[in-house]
């Protein structure tokens, strides 16, 4: 079955692509902001650095930051650095993910990846400039500056070894003999940690209370989770052209996914259970959960 038979899978969400191709536009005139110019020296760090971070991408977790700090009625100006950095973070793990050593793809986001546009020691020192250089725009762009320790917490932990950084190392370990319970555990680091990160600082932007904080971190590691098992789907169904890289690869690599261990119609109605959980978290918002929910449920229709 190819994607577009897939109706749930191809239905689109105009409230969802709409609102984010909005926060896309004020995402990137902030990383452009924060970012150093191209012209820089070191010329070709700072050109590999911009290739990745503005070579397309969805800017999904900049997103849900900036609607959980809307959604609690929080400041732009104590958002946008957390968002900006969250983008640096997901950009610089994408670069690494695709060096020969890890995940080897010559493509992302529909163009050759950072280490074939330049070469491998410069791809990791953009990735490695990205992860710094997110810490640094926290602690010194955020407007409210009691907030940036809380933030740059927050953010180090759903990036590093105990989040992104530990699940990749479990991903790398994975195989086909993989159980439920361990492929959840792996998800739930490598990718559902630094979106449920995304959601956490854009409360913490926002002065959540702790259980407004509770809430949407449900919420966000809800999504994550099945952010992670439909782009495993996606993998199976998806083309290179809808995925901007190479499709198919986790069955070559003989890797634990959803798909594999239950099927794609399984997959699905556990992606779209946990969506609706993490649409229940919201209701303590009333109306103003609209566009978290609106993102959510875009998460189980996407194509790519
Ligand atoms: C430290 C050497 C070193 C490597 C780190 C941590 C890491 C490598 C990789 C992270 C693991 C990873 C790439 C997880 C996949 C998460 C995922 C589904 C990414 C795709 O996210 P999208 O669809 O991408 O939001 P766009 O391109 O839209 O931003």
């Amino acid at each position: 079955m190819s994607l577009a038979d897939s109706s749930r899978l191809s239905r689109p969400r105009p409230r969802a692509e709409a609102l984010l191709a909005k926060l896309s536009r004020v995402t990137d005139r902030a990383l452009d902001r924060f970012l150093p110019p191209a012209t820089a020296s070191p010329r070709r760090l700072y050109e590999a650095m911009r290739y990745s971070v503005f070579g397309g991408g969805k800017r999904l977790r900049p997103a849900l930051a900036i609607l959980a700090c809307d959604a609690l009625r929080g400041k732009r100006g104590d958002v946008l650095p957390a968002a900006g950095a969250l983008e640096m973070i997901h950009t610089y793990s994408l670069i690494h993910d695709d060096l020969p050593a890890m995940d080897d793809d010559d493509f992302r986001r529909g163009r050759p990846s950072c280490h074939k546009a330049f070469d491998e020691a410069t791809a990791i020192l953009a990735g490695d400039g990205l992860l710094t250089l997110a810490f640094e725009t926290i602690t010194t762009k955020t407007n409210d500056a009691r907030l940036s320790g809380p933030l740059a917490r927050e953010l180090a932990i759903g990036a590093g070894h105990g989040g992104m950084v530990g699940g990749q190392q479990l991903d790398l370990a994975g195989s086909t003999r993989t159980n439920a319970a361990q492929l959840r555990a792996i998800h739930e680091r490598k990718t559902a940690a630094l979106l449920a990160s995304a959601v956490r600082l854009g409360a913490i932007a926002g002065h959540a209370s702790g259980a407004q904080l509770s809430s949407l971190t449900v919420y966000g590691r809800s999504l994550g989770l099945a952010f992670q098992i439909v782009d495993d789907i996606l993998d199976v169904l998806g083309t290179a052209r809808q995925l901007g890289k190479t499709p198919g690869k986790d069955a070559k690599q003989g890797k634990a996914t959803y798909p594999a261990l239950f099927g794609i119609e399984e997959s699905r109605r556990r992606a779209a259970r946990l969506i609706e959980e993490a649409c229940k978290s919201l209701r303590f918002l009333g109306p103003r959960a609209a566009d978290l929910e609106a993102v959510a449920r875009y998460i189980v229709e996407r194509t790519s």
